[in-house]
């Protein structure tokens, strides 16, 4: 951490400078106009928010710290994590340096374990993970110092502290809660000479006799790490951190956001409506059958999951370079046949539904049927896996919005008596 705190030292006074400038110069001038239709439909494409960590065209996707993401699929997390906070990737030193860091502080409480066996049996592994993360708040250094009086201007050190224990924990709790949850036997330890997304794919314990289901989960890990801050978990978890709580707060209140249907747990709602197709027609469905089952699905009310995104119109990169993985390792596997086949089929479909403004696939199209290939089937724990990644983005921010000293969140909500007499006068 030496490292990367003392770049991050070297970072923030010109970071602070060239904000405190952009407010003085041009403070004052328009960047966004928020219609009525926006005020109903969730601020979409209203620009309110400042996020360097990553950027999200509607034409071309993910791209963190200004490199698509696509170029990205061979890196390690840990560099990602460096990349999202410094804006550099880091040399090897820097890089040895943050995993041996990690390393060092992933020793999960045992209160933890204790907290997570008391839950009843049958509680989604998201609400597990969740509060595993918010039972740790205790250990916020960042609290601790906020309790002592410490300055504005070094909010950002004990929010660094913070997302190091966090972040090196993670993968134990993950892992943890997969095998309490689904009684899998005891936990496994993890190995202190494996990095990251290596020692969380060994401590989930599945099969791994020629390492691609650790090179999926390395690939997982990247391409969940971040998607600027305006999607519902870092947003949320923004507005939380505003207030000044700490990061076990505001990750924990973004994570539970990711829980939702719209947003994370697309993943395991995807893989679900998949299999449902495989049940229903023996396997892989012919174009129309699928055709005809994704009319199905419209016609019933629900969406087909995977599908669209609230800022995208193209398909997903991450989607990409998960087709192009299941393309390489799994396409003897019916189940990534027919995530193939949908991808094919569906946009055509959706093209059609005149109100859908994405047919494309988004993240969560593909990854479900990967992992459920490499022997990961409890589907409702995917998310838990999306949160492990996207905790590096959303603790990314955290830590950079302290080091801008940014404002508590505080848009304005208005009446609808208050709409209309607006109306009225225009
Ligand atoms: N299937 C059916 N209907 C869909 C649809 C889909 N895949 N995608 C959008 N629509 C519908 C919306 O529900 C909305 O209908 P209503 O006006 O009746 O509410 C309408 O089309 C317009 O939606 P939109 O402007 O195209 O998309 P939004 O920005 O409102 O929503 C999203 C984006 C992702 C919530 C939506 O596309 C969706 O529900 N997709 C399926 C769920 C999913 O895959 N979520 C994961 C997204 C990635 C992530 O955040 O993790």
């Amino acid at each position: 951490m030496a490292a990367l705190k003392e770049k991050l030292a070297q970072l923030i006074p010109g970071l602070r400078e060239e904000m405190g400038s952009i407010i003085s110069e041009h403070g004052d001038k328009v960047v966004s106009e928020v219609t009525i239709r926006q005020v109903y439909g969730g601020m979409r494409g209203v620009r309110g928010l400042i996020c360097d960590t990553s950027s999200v065209e509607p034409d071309k996707g993910l791209a963190i710290r200004g490199i698509p993401v696509i170029q990205l699929t061979d890196k390690l997390p840990e560099e990602i994590l460096y990349l999202l906070l410094t804006g550099e990737m880091p040399d090897q030193s820097a890089l040895d340096d943050l995993k041996k860091e990690l390393s060092d502080r992933r020793q999960v409480p045992d209160y933890v374990w204790d907290v997570l066996r008391a839950m009843p049996g049958d509680s989604h592994p998201m609400a597990m993970f969740n509060t595993a993360i918010l039972v740790m708040q205790k250990e916020s250094q960042y609290a601790a110092r906020y309790a002592e009086g410490m300055t504005k201007q070094e909010y950002w050190e004990p929010s660094l502290e913070d997302l190091l224990n966090i972040i090196a924990k993670l993968p134990a709790i993950a892992a943890g809660v997969y095998r309490i949850r689904f009684n899998k036997g005891p936990l496994i330890d993890s190995d202190p000479n494996l990095d990251w997304g290596a020692n969380y794919a060994k401590m989930l314990g599945l099969p791994d006799p020629n390492g691609l289901f650790t090179k999926l989960m390395q690939l997982y890990l990247v391409l969940h790490s971040d998607h600027e801050s305006g999607n519902v978990s870092a947003f949320s978890a923004h507005t939380v951190g505003s207030a000044l709580s700490d990061l076990y707060y505001s990750l924990s209140a973004g994570l539970n956001g990711l829980a939702g249907p719209l947003h994370g747990l697309a993943n395991q709602e995807c893989l679900r409506w998949v299999l449902m197709v495989k049940d229903k027609f023996g396997g892989v469905p012919t174009d129309e059958q699928l055709r005809d089952f994704a009319w199905e699905t419209l016609n019933g009310g629900q969406v087909v999951p995977g599908y669209g995104h609230a800022v995208l119109r193209v398909t997903d990169p991450r989607f990409d370079a998960f087709l192009a993985f299941g393309k390489q390792y799994c396409m003897d596997d019916e189940v990534f046949q027919i995530v193939a086949k949908v991808f094919d089929v569906v946009p055509d479909v959706l093209k059609q539904v005149k109100k859908i403004n994405d047919p494309w696939p988004n993240v969560d199209a593909g990854s479900g049927a990967l992992l459920y290939h490499y022997g990961l089937t409890e589907f409702p724990y995917y998310t838990v896996l999306f949160s492990v990644s996207r905790a590096l983005g959303i603790c990314s921010q955290n830590v950079l919005s302290r080091a801008l000293g940014l404002a508590i969140v505080r848009p304005k909500s208005s009446t609808t008596q208050w709409l209309k007499n607006k109306v009225a006068t225009m």
